[in-house]
């Protein structure tokens, strides 16, 4: 069945492919890699559905100093890790409030997009032949202010198990100008609440044994619609022409007083100060805010894993990084842990797997397929 193969093979790369949110491009200006975004302390992902945490993850309720000025129909591109994880993305917007920093995220969310599974391929593989990357449009009709921006990437391949999927989620702040007013925007859902462990969408018994993905939605209802006085122009032609230099401009001008505020257009022109001007995404790879560092050993995107995510099962035994059993190896993403013990959703065990085989306290070694064992 393709739909088991597919999963089956994701399989491979889940040990060290966990992932993270680090960067997001307004009309494709950046304010740079991690600017605006609240950055879990790990890239594990959220289990617990009734948790705070999956509003914005692990510490997503304290606000970073930085929020984004966008307007209404702007194009957002964000950017992931790598991921072979089976799955979605969705986004959500939470708000308008008088301050995106001060915003814990726990509370009302309405959806603005969501990429399931097409033409036979996931979220997570379209976005990897896209360097990681998803683009969607600012809905119009927003009521100006401050918003949180939510990118989940739900991954399916623990689904099997109540509790076993994984909720990879990153939180942005946004100072958005828009023509609607409060209240335009629904249905709205509440996070954590909306989503249930065993709801269908979350947990999937078959899904190694004949689930189709071709209908499946990812959690959180439909997308929102925005009924405010944006409504009355097209929703669906292109407005990026429209906006690109003229509402960065007139966005950036009404975040001006607020000093936490970053200013995209007035980014752009302190880097086109050191770089070519013609292309802003260029420009901006070159600047300061690109080396921004602290966040694990991962470019964002691209090639910050050596595991393929749909490697062929032969490919399987090299890409493994297993712990020797006496675990004194450093450590590798989700493969290892003190004295032998693997890391929750770590690899334990499988046909051509070697290292070490015990889970750390409060997970245990559970077969996902011939070839895989997690502790979960
Ligand atoms: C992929 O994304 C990374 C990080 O943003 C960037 O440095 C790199 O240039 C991108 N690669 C391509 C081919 O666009
Ligand atoms: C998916 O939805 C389409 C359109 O409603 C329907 O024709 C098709 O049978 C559905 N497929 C599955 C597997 O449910
Ligand atoms: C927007 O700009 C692009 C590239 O400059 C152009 O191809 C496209 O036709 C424009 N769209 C509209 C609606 O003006
Ligand atoms: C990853 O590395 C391979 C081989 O070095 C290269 O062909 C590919 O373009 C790189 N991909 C990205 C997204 O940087
Ligand atoms: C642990 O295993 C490594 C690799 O096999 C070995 O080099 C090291 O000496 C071992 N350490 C102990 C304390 O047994
Ligand atoms: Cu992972």
């Amino acid at each position: 069945m393709f739909s088991k193969t597919l999963l089956a093979s994701s399989l491979i790369a889940a040990v060290s492919a966990h992932q993270n949110f680090h960067q997001f491009w307004v009309n494709d200006v950046t304010p740079g890699y991690q600017v605006g975004v609240r950055m879990p302390p790990s890239n594990s992902p959220v289990t617990d559905v009734t948790s705070e945490d999956m509003a914005c993850n692990v510490d997503g309720q304290t606000g970073v100093a930085d929020t984004v000025a966008a307007a209404e129909g702007d194009t957002i591109k964000v950017q992931w890790d790598q991921s072979g994880h089976p799955g979605p993305i969705t986004h959500m917007l939470f708000g308008p409030v008088d301050s995106a920093k001060a915003a814990t995220g726990v509370g009302s969310w309405f959806k603005i997009d969501e990429l399931d599974y097409v033409d036979g391929k996931w979220a997570n593989e379209i976005m990897g032949a896209a360097n990681m990357t998803h683009e969607f449009k600012l809905p119009t009709g927003l009521p100006s202010g401050e918003y949180l921006l939510r990118s989940e990437m739900l991954a399916l391949h623990g689904a099997q198990t109540v509790g076993g999927a994984q909720f990879y989620i990153g939180c942005a702040q946004l100072k958005i100008t828009g023509t609607g007013s409060d209240g335009a925007c629904g249905p709205t859902i509440e996070l954590p609440g909306a989503y249930n462990a065993e709801d269908a969408d979350i947990y999937i018994p078959n899904v190694y044994n004949g689930f189709d993905p071709t209908n499946y939605t990812a959690p959180g209802g439909p997308v929102a619609s925005c009924d405010g006085s944006g409504s009355t122009t097209p929703v669906s032609s292109k407005p990026s022409n429209v906006t690109t230099p003229a509402t960065s401009a007139a966005a950036a001008s009404s975040v001006a007083p607020v000093s936490t505020s970053v200013s995209l257009a007035s980014n752009v022109a302190a880097i086109s100060s050191v770089a070519a001007p013609a292309s802003s995404a260029a420009a901006i790879s070159s600047a300061p805010v690109a080396s921004a560092t602290g966040y694990a050993t991962a470019a964002p995107g691209g090639n910050n894993t050596a595991i393929p995510s749909f490697a062929a099962p032969s490919g399987f035994k090299t890409s493994v990084i297993a712990a020797p059993t006496n675990g004194t190896s450093p450590s590798a993403p989700g493969s290892t842990g003190s004295a032998g013990s693997v890391k929750k959703y770590g690899q334990c065990g499988g046909k051509t797997y070697t290292g070490a085989t015990s889970c750390e306290s409060g997970s245990t070694c559970t077969a996902m397929n011939d070839f895989y064992s997690q502790c979960v």
